[in-house]
């Protein structure tokens, strides 16, 4: 089964929504793997937000997830990533559907909850850069056969 990051940014700690966040994945069926507080450095965001290297805002972004601890989460289910990804809303909070994570919770660009791994791909590196091998755990949930279809197993 697939699975992908989520990290609560500062913004949501500061705000006393990591508990409602987490809580919104958890009812929508996804397992949490793994998760873990941790204090973000300079280098891990180099390599986090390598795709930003070269905006204004970068180093304002950086300087926001290092301004407390985050919450990496890892999420797992069927085609999780996408589910998590659309779950999470537009990048904007200001454009973001009502229902979607930032469309309830956020007004920011910026200051916008939740990361998420935006493929496949990337979330497998994503999760080898936030978590050990050792802090991935992999039981089975006991409601599997009513979260999803035997076909879909
Ligand atoms: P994503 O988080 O929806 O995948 P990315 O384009 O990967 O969006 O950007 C990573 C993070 O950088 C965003 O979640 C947001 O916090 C910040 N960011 C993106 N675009 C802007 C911007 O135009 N102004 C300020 N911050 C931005
Ligand atoms: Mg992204």
């Amino acid at each position: 089964m697939e699975k992908t990051l989520v990290l609560l940014k500062p913004c949501t700690l500061q705000r006393g929504l990591a508990g409602e966040i987490i809580n919104r994945f958890e009812k929508r069926g996804l397992r949490l793997a793994g998760m873990k507080m941790m204090q973000l450095t300079d280098d891990i965001l180099n390599e986090h937000y390598a795709h930003l290297k070269d905006k204004p805002f970068f180093g304002m972004l950086k300087d926001s997830m290092m301004s407390t601890p985050v919450i990496a989460c890892c999420l797992e289910g069927i085609e999780a990533v996408q589910t998590v990804r659309m779950m999470a809303g537009a990048t904007n909070g200001r454009n973001a559907q009502p229902g979607t994570i930032r469309g309830d919770y956020c007004m920011s660009n910026q200051q916008n909850i939740v990361h998420t791994s935006d493929s496949p791909e990337n979330a497998e590196i994503e999760l080898k850069r936030f978590f050990k091998p050792e802090e991935i755990f992999d039981f089975t949930p006991s409601n599997l056969a009513y979260l999803y279809a035997l076909d879909e197993l």
